[in-house]
């Protein structure tokens, strides 16, 4: 693995995928490594006219590929994976360099994942009902337009592919906003789209910052569907720039995710796959489990286990095969979990792990130490607030009930989990949490399950069916 990433050099781009051709930009941006801070490459920073020409160019290509067979979508999604699958060793190094991610954890939580749901929309295309009878009415899906995607930093190629797959199986062409951080794995995956063949217009990319290029997109009168993954802040703005243009927003947004370990559960299984689940990415994670809810009567063994699973983590060189977590994402990303992390201990935490000095030996990078957080109250800021990193808060719980009132107690709704050696119970309890998703002892992730927010979380679902369903409209025509 090692040598994979010793044979890619920097990444340099200058330009953007306006309508099947890369256009020169003036602007350009330089991307670092948050391992080490060194450049490492550079970036497009289109501006707000680059946009009106990739939607021009994606809207030019509208009316003929939302009219080619899903046949011929799926023909070309399937020549799009083999392209990705050619390049998925250095879109494994463009993750570990542009985001810190441990080679592990980026070979599989980012690109390999990223992958299987790519490939998972070919077939959807393939075999998803484009009619349904309803009485008299045959219900006919069809394309939504064109859409605008705007991703983030934390999984790039992921959350690119999750937008991408849905867009392009539904018939839709799409124009790309990557986060500023990291736009390498979006470039790599651009090339990609070329080599597989896709027509001109139908994949775009434009990379820039958020308040112009982001900003654009949202409000242009020529993007159907707004589909975005980012901060709440932010997407209260693109639901507000969408409505002005009664368009859709799609909205994948914040997360403080609970995992409940019920008083039968087996800790020693439900506690070191909560700490891992929870400090994946750096805590990085939209759908991390940032709040662990254990049976009051095992609170101490739940923090000692907790403790346990922590001190078996490596963190550091994030090209290091036994690297657990990497550094987070850059200067600012850390000094806002710091200060977080600082206010926790103010108002009376007890830190069990971590906290909020450098890990010895890591001065270099962003590195932050992975944190467990005791004894706070169920208001505390640190209890309530999305951290995003490496910081988990265990509460004790004094029962089912107690910890379903805990987990809702909570501005988002987006993940969660249950933990418990009779499943009904665990059912019962996962399916009363106000979130878009619940995983009953560490189950398999599905790729054709939704997956999205309930309240402060977001708009809409991603994945499978129902994700395709966001970039559709509906025609009903009454016989
Ligand atoms: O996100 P932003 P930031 C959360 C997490 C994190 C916080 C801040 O809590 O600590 O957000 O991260 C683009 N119009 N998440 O500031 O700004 C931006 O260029 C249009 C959770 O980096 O929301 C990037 O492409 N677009 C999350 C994207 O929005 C705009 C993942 C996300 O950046 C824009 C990331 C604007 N006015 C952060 N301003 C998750 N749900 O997984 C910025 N952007």
């Amino acid at each position: 693995m090692t040598a994979v990433i010793d044979t890619v050099a920097t990444w340099q781009r200058d330009s953007a995928l306006i309508a099947g051709r890369w256009q020169r930009c003036t602007e350009l941006s330089t991307v670092h490594d948050p391992a080490t801070e060194q450049p490492i490459g550079t970036a497009a920073s289109a501006a707000a006219a680059d946009v009106d020409a990739a939607v021009a160019g994606a809207r030019a290509a509208l009316p003929r590929w939302s009219r080619t067979s899903s046949e011929g979508r799926a023909a070309l999604l399937d020549a799009l994976v083999e392209q990705v699958r050619l390049r998925r060793d250095e879109l494994v190094a463009a993750t570990v360099a542009e985001v810190g991610a441990p080679i592990r954890v980026a070979s599989e939580a980012h690109i390999d994942l990223g992958i299987t749901i790519l490939s998972d929309f070919a077939d959807l295309a393939r075999t998803y009902e484009w009619q349904s009878r309803i009485g008299n009415s045959v219900l006919i899906r069809r394309a939504a337009g064109v859409v605008g995607a705007i991703t983030p930093w934390n999984y790039p190629f992921y959350q690119l592919v999750a937008k991408v797959g849905a867009a392009l199986a539904a018939g839709c062409p799409i124009v790309v906003k990557p986060a500023e951080l990291t736009p390498l794995s979006t470039y790599l995956f651009a090339d990609a789209t070329i080599a597989a063949g896709l027509p001109a217009g139908v994949f775009s990319l434009v990379p820039g910052r958020g308040r112009v290029v982001g900003a654009a997109l949202a409000s242009h009168p020529g993007v159907d569907v707004v589909s975005f993954t980012g901060s709440t802040g932010v997407g209260r703005t693109i639901a507000v720039a969408a409505a002005e243009n009664i368009k859709r927003a799609c909205l994948e947004l914040g997360g403080k995710s609970a995992s409940i370990v019920l008083d039968d559960a087996d800790l020693s299984e439900a506690i070191p796959a909560s700490v891992a689940a929870g400090l994946l990415n750096s805590g990085q994670t939209c759908s991390a489990w940032s709040r662990l809810l254990v049976p009051q009567a095992k609170y101490k063994e739940s923090l000692r286990l907790a403790a346990d699973a922590v001190d078996a983590m490596t963190v550091g060189d994030p090209r290091e095969a036994a690297t657990d977590l990497g550094p987070v994402i850059s200067a600012d990303q850390k000094s806002s979990i710091i200060s977080m992390i600082e206010g926790a201990i103010e108002r009376g935490a007890r830190v069990v792990r971590g906290g909020p000095e450098t890990p010895p030996g890591l001065s270099r990078g962003h590195f932050v130490a992975p944190t467990i957080l005791a004894d706070l109250p169920a208001d505390d800021p640190a209890v309530l607030d999305e951290i995003f990193g490496p910081v988990i808060v265990v509460l004790p719980h004094d029962g089912d009930e107690h910890a379903i009132e805990l987990a809702n107690h909570s501005e988002y709704g987006l993940a969660g989990a249950v933990w418990s050696a009779d499943v009904d119970r665990a059912v019962d309890v996962a399916s009363r949490i106000d979130t878009g998703q619940m995983d009953v002892n560490g189950a398999a992730f599905n790729p054709r399950a939704p997956f999205g927010g309930w309240k402060a979380s977001g708009l809409g679902r991603e994945l499978g069916p129902v994700g395709l369903e966001e970039f559709t409209e509906i025609t009903s025509i009454q016989l």
